[in-house]
């Protein structure tokens, strides 16, 4: 509840979130960066007419307190009593909450745990709808994954490739701008209040793809960095650093970037040192090498166990980590070569290296084997590396699913490949597994904000930014309760509309499925900017993508008796059901076999037939959404309204615009009418 920077939308946080602190009496036990941030916000919330105490006297009503600061349990009561019992053997991170109606307590091992409770406490309040009353419960909650980051894909210059922020939708970075770190920091500052509100607890600040300027960040940038790590310190989240593998040549330092020549070792050695004199709690490095042209290993003839141990043994000694990507491809692929699948690529390069990692190495996976299509399998890799740390990696920012002009919640996506039954036997789901493996396993994705005044150009993709982060700390939660929240949240004085607000949202993911690329075969996407159809946009370039359409058929034949084999790759209970028509999913159909347009799917459709179906029906519900839209106007604040009416309006153009390019393209290569007579072009 500090003052938010002015004009700017504050999300799920605006000032109707702390009410239920207005005037009231608050003790807080604790001390450190994460308290001072916590008091601030308390003494906000509580405003003129309420205190901020730091000891049990005066019948505090909520009290905040590390365990280890209280006195005795027998001698305390109530809500405070019960906390403390409930704290025992909790996490850093986890913490009790017991409300009695009239008072409160949080009691937590760490300092992030009080401030993970007092979220909690404002999500309960305004859930439970009446917004000046202390809730109810008695809980005890720790995060289920211990990595749960966000990526930035922030250039330090918007000269660099892509704009300002890579694949970013929602204007310019709020980190950078031409070429240094912004002066003003306030906007960073609600960011990291923003990201802690739903258990955040790492941001790499700066793209994957490290131009040379950015390389600058480890030598003059530092102290600017130290400066914004402080800031995400205060809401116990860790900063990382994307960096360039070959930096010690960008910077002209070495001749040679190569991880098994000794000057490099001490080279990394001397910048890990140095950064950790300006940052204690440095996070550690994020990197993307020999992927998409970025320098790595390969180019020394070394392997990735090579190049990720060479950073992570720097980093040891301060206890950072290295996020090593396995977004590893041939992006120079000749279409003719019909045995390259580029969804094999990450694991046909990994996969055998589980096990060889150094303890701070952790390996950043796409969750699906392509790149962020709105429907893919989980990827195989995910599953392989048992003996090795591990996030998987999602993508908040709408790159291949309407960059935030379109409305799509990904929450049910994200939640399917969480709730992935790992064996195919019944047992783990992917998010257990992940859980299991090791202590810096978890989830991370590439984040959807930017320098709009919403922060993620539409509206309604805030949500995408909340629920990423809810579900990171439990994916036990099904997307409806996650917007449950939000919306309760975000749009508190319009409760009447509460259920039409979440059906917008829950929809909207098969909704903008409905009018893409088909039954998982992706990929028919505008090349370079991924916005709008181009059926034929991928089919015959370099970067893998087909999808393989003749007269007779489409779709990629990744079986492994007759195609890349990739289906080959999961655990065989999955392998056995990709592997064959009568057992692969319908909606995944085409990412593994190529079929007749007159094949017949589970539902009793045929292909061609389900084709013309659901894009006539997506962009049907794409109108439809758009008119209920525009029945809201007065009913929510203008600001809002007005920018989702816009951007439903362009989904509408969009959305009619993929159906009849689709539609039209397959029927002209099949030859086979519409059962329904509907006008193809
Ligand atoms: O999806 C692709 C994007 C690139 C991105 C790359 C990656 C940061 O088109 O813009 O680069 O993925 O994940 O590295």
């Amino acid at each position: 509840a500090r003052p938010l920077t002015p004009t700017i939308d504050p999300c799920w946080l605006g000032p109707a979130v702390t009410a239920v602190l207005r005037g009231r009496h608050v003790s807080l036990l604790a001390a450190g960066p994460v308290t001072d941030t916590l008091r601030q916000e308390l003494e906000a919330a509580v405003g003129p007419a309420g205190t901020v105490g730091g000891d049990l006297t005066g019948e505090p009503v909520l009290v905040l307190a590390r365990r280890d600061l209280l006195p005795d349990a027998t001698t305390l009561t109530g809500p405070v009593r019960r906390a403390v019992d409930a704290a025992h053997g909790l996490g850093g991170e986890g913490f009790a909450l017991v409300g009695d109606g009239r008072s409160a307590a949080i009691v937590a091992t760490g300092e992030r745990g009080l401030l993970y409770g007092y979220f909690h406490l404002l999500r309960s309040a305004a859930t439970a709808g009446s917004a000046d009353a202390l809730p109810t419960l008695d809980v005890v909650r720790e995060p289920a994954l211990a990595i749960r980051m966000i990526n930035q894909w922030d250039n330090t210059s918007a000269g660099d490739h892509l704009g300002s922020v890579e694949r970013g939708y929602a204007g310019d970075s709020i980190f950078f701008r031409d070429g240094r770190m912004v002066a003003d920091r306030r906007r960073i500052a609600d960011y990291a209040r923003l990201l802690a509100s739903v258990g955040i607890n790492a941001v790499s600040i700066n793209n994957v793809n490290v131009h040379p300027a950015a390389v600058r960040l480890l030598t003059d940038g530092l102290p600017d960095v130290a400066d914004v790590a402080r800031i995400f310190r205060g809401f116990g989240i860790s900063t990382y650093l994307s960096v360039n593998f070959a930096s010690p040549l960008v910077l002209g330092d070495l001749p040679t970037a190569d991880p098994c020549d000794a000057s490099v070792v001490a080279w990394w050695a001397g910048v890990a040192e140095r950064i950790h004199r300006e940052i204690p709690d440095f996070g550690g490095f994020v990197v993307k090498a020999n992927s998409e042209g970025q320098p790595g290993p390969f180019d020394y003839g070394r392997d990735h166990v090579d190049g990720a141990n060479l950073l992570a043994g720097a980093l040891a000694p301060f206890g950072g980590r290295v996020f090593w990507r396995c977004f590893v491809y041939d992006h120079r692929q000749d279409w003719r070569d019909r045995s390259t699948d580029r969804a094999r690529a990450a694991h046909d390069h990994f996969a055998a290296l589980d096990g060889r990692f150094a303890d701070n190495v952790v390996l950043q996976v796409k969750c699906g084997p392509m790149d962020f299509q709105v429907r893919e399998p989980v990827s195989p890799l995910a599953l392989a590396m048992t003996r090795t740390n591990t996030v998987v990696e999602f993508q908040i920012t709408q790159e291949y699913t309407g960059q935030q002009i379109d409305l799509c919640c990904l929450l049910p996506q994200w939640q399917e490949f969480l709730a992935f039954d790992v064996s195919g036997e019944g047992g783990d789901t992917l998010a257990c597994a992940l859980a299991r493996r090791s202590a810096s396993s978890g989830v991370c994705a590439v984040s959807n904000i930017g320098d709009d005044a919403n922060w993620t150009g539409h509206k309604l993709a805030q949500a995408n930014l909340y629920g990423f982060g809810r579900l990171a700390w439990d994916p036990a939660l099904s997307p409806r309760e996650i917007l449950d929240e939000w919306v309760a949240l975000t749009f508190p004085d319009a409760a009447d509309l509460h259920e039409t607000l979440v059906e917008l949202q829950l929809g909207s993911w098969s909704t903008y499925e409905m009018y893409t690329a088909p039954l998982g075969v992706g990929w028919m996407v505008t090349p370079h900017t991924h916005y709008g159809p181009a059926v034929d946009g991928y089919e015959y370039s370099k970067w893998g993508t087909y999808h393989f359409a003749d007269r007779d058929g489409l779709g990629v034949d990744r079986s492994v008796a007759t195609g890349t084999g990739f289906a080959g790759q999961y655990p065989t209970a999955w392998a056995q059901r990709y592997e064959h028509l009568e057992t692969c999913p319908d909606e995944l159909l085409l990412f593994f076999h190529h079929v007749p347009y007159l094949h017949r799917l589970h539902t009793g459709e045929t292909v061609i037939q389900h084709i013309y179906d659901t894009h006539v029906e997506g962009a049907r519900r794409v109108v439809t959404m758009r008119d209920l839209w525009r029945s809201l106007e007065g009913r929510l604040d203008d600001v809002s309204w007005t920018n989702v009416m816009e951007r439903l309006e362009r989904q509408v153009g969009s959305a009619r615009e993929w159906r009849d390019q689709v539609n039209t393209y397959f029927f002209r290569k099949s030859g086979i009418p519409d059962r329904h007579g509907r006008v193809i072009h």
